[in-house]
């Protein structure tokens, strides 16, 4: 099953009602990029990768779709239905850049499924059910409005919320905090994501306001070290997001006890088959976690359901998708929330059949 043509579309996905605001970002439209890779026997694999604007992460989407284009002449004639040897391959051609290899990773479990007739979380190990657990980010906003809205989510049967705080005086965000907690208590569990927007005096300032309301706090600061150091004195559990960038890292945050959990991105770590390794590495610390990503549409969506339904139910802190963001799927059959929890999309592979006819901005097509 050697792959024969590698294409690359640019998809954009706007905001439903505007933007979505966040501590150091404001997005109005997010910037997707496919690819559908085809090999010898005619199967075709879909992958996503989709950076939620150009200043979340150290991810560009001009940037993906920039080391697509150089890796993919160097991929043809690769196995496709070998992640493994394809992950090698690509590390030989090109360093680092795991949010653009996690596109061609997610399209070779997409192939190598429907090749065997099995769902992608057979190959990640094994589904614990057909439905997992989602929660709900609300936006940076008014305390009010914010704890209304959590309310509805809860209402709709979200078992988790993240309020997203940081940006602006950390009093309003100590506000929200305890609007939130006011009006949903313990029917949900609460995580406070700063996206790497505070100071440590600033997270320090409301880990100890907050002290009596059950939270735990999310990439509150830019780096691990910052983290590291306000630590003995937070309040709360701390969560790595956006600084849990590779294996290595995450390794070193879980054997020094510099985090209670992780907030984890499929395309951050490169694809399905390093995250395997995380969450293997996670279950050995008892560590929970996330499987989402920073945005995206039906593919990522996918990805991050097959590889959630693998994670042990206990440690399981849910998926977060941008479909309640997004209008439309990318064919007949779409991933999409219901009260709170997301079905495994059924039959082999993906399980989702994007229709080409939705990407009309083809970027390259290598043969
Ligand atoms: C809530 N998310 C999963 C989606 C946004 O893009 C950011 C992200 C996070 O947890 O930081
Ligand atoms: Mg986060």
């Amino acid at each position: 099953m050697q792959i024969k043509r590698i294409t690359v579309y640019q998809h954009n996905l706007p905001v439903v009602g505007g933007t979505f605001r966040m501590a150091k970002a404001e997005v109005a439209q997010l910037d997707s990029t496919i690819v559908a890779i085809e090999s010898s026997c005619g199967t075709v694999g879909w992958g996503e990768t989709c950076p939620v604007g150009p200043t979340y992460a150290p991810s560009h989407a001009e940037g993906a779709r920039a080391a697509l284009l150089a890796m993919a002449p160097g991929l043809i004639g690769a196995e496709l239905d070998k992640p493994l040897l394809l992950h090698r391959r690509m590390d030989g051609l090109l360093n680092g850049h795991h949010y653009a290899k996690a596109a061609l990773d997610i399209a070779a479990h997409d192939a190598l499924g429907q090749r065997l007739g099995q769902p992608v979380a057979t190959l990640l190990g094994g589904a614990e059910g057909d439905r997992i657990p989602s929660y709900f980010a609300t936006p940076v906003g008014d305390p009010n409005d914010i704890a209304r809205l959590a309310l509805e989510k809860v209402r709709e049967g979200y078992p988790r919320l993240q309020i997203k705080v940081s940006g602006r005086p950390v009093e309003i965000d100590i506000e929200v905090v305890r609007k939130v907690w006011e009006a949903v208590g313990t029917s949900a569990r609460l995580a406070v994501d700063g996206n790497r927007g505070m100071t440590t005096r600033d997270a320090l300032t409301l880990s100890n306001a907050c002290a009596d309301i059950p939270i735990i706090l999310e990439q509150p600061c830019d780096s691990l070290a910052e983290i590291a150091a306000i630590r003995p004195q937070l309040r709360h559990p701390v969560f790595l997001d956006e600084g849990s960038t590779d294996l290595a890292t995450v390794m070193q945050a879980a054997a020094q006890g510099l985090v209670d959990g992780f907030g984890m991105k499929v395309t951050r770590i490169g694809g399905l088959l390093p995250m395997t390794t995380f969450r293997e590495l996670c279950a050995a610390r008892k560590l929970p976690h996330t499987v989402d990503d920073a945005w995206g549409g039906d593919i990522i969506a996918a990805a991050c359901v097959h590889m959630g339904a693998t994670v042990a139910p206990k440690l399981f802190e849910g998926t977060w998708l941008a479909q309640p963001y997004i209008e439309g799927h990318y064919g007949d059959t779409g991933v999409a929330i219901e009260n709170g929890s997301i079905a495994l999309p059924p039959g082999p592979g993906l399980g989702i059949k994007p229709d080409r006819g939705v990407f009309t901005r083809e970027v390259a097509s290598i043969s």
